[in-house]
């Protein structure tokens, strides 16, 4: 896959992908990360990236000149080698849907990424209306530019790319993988400070250990995050031990309030 990234700061990605994972995908050819200065695509002494808001307010926008000649830079002639139709052009902004893991799994399909990170108050709208083709939020909260949000994306969609992630780490088993929360997990020693390591996951019995942390799997995610279990897959065995726990809240809160 090549990622490319639009910013204002490239040095900000050199970091987090010169190590480990991801410096490995990227040294084994399975990943191609290109950073783009949009201030390479000012033609102006001072390389004007930014600009005061049209009808007054706090801040400044970003141009929309040097960001569609960035981006048809970076695209050009390229679109047909991506089966998947046209390389996404995605804009990191508060506005967009929200990142979630089947929206990384949908990302990981494509052959190229376009990631167009802002800063100040904004993007031109323009930009918006004929540009990209995507808007992603990675949360309702306000940073004060999408590099982090793109490195965000980069990681959770590279870590789905066959032979990114070593086979001692799957991701199948990650939370969110099956749109629940995982179970608990435990290593070595199995007495630290006098807190046990579930006999269970001691036994051996892989069928036992398997109900074990299915029950897991289910009871916190309806402790913590009651509402993806409404559209994640479940077993009947799921369903039943749901309405045991939930038909038990309920009793508890009852005998509480009397
Ligand atoms: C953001 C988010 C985000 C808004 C103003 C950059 C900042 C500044 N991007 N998910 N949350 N972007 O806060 O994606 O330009």
């Amino acid at each position: 896959m090549r990622i490319d990234v639009l910013t204002l700061f490239p040095q900000l990605f050199e970091a987090p992908f010169s190590f480990g994972i991801f410096k490995r995908a990227i040294d084994n050819g399975l990943v191609e990360l290109a950073l783009h200065n949009i201030r390479d695509y000012t033609h102006d002494r001072h390389h004007t990236a930014d600009d005061y808001p049209y009808g007054g307010g706090a801040g400044m926008v970003m141009k929309p000149e040097p960001i569609f000649e960035a981006v048809e830079a970076v695209v050009a002639g390229t679109d047909t080698d991506n089966e998947g139709g046209r390389t996404p052009v995605i804009l990191l902004t508060p506005q967009g849907r929200l990142f979630t893991q089947p929206v990384a799994n949908e990302l990981a399909q494509y052959k190229r990424l376009v990631l167009i990170c802002g800063h100040y108050e904004g993007f031109d709208e323009r930009v918006r209306e004929h540009l990209v083709t995507d808007e992603i939020s990675i949360g309702d909260y306000v940073l004060t530019g999408g590099e982090l949000p793109a490195m965000v994306v980069i990681d959770a969609v590279l870590r789905l790319l066959p032979g990114v992630l070593g086979s001692e780490d799957s991701t199948l088993e990650d939370s969110h993988a099956g749109g629940l929360l995982e179970y608990p997990q435990y290593t070595r020693p199995a007495d630290f400070r006098g807190w046990q390591v579930p006999e269970v996951l001691l036994s051996g019995n892989h069928a036992e250990i398997e109900r074990w942390r299915r029950e897991q799997i289910i009871r916190r995610t309806l402790e913590r995050r009651p509402e993806l279990l409404d559209t994640a897959e479940l077993g009947r065995e799921d369903r039943e031990l749901v309405k045991r726990l939930t038909t038990r809240r309920s009793k508890d809160n009852k005998d509480r309030e009397l």
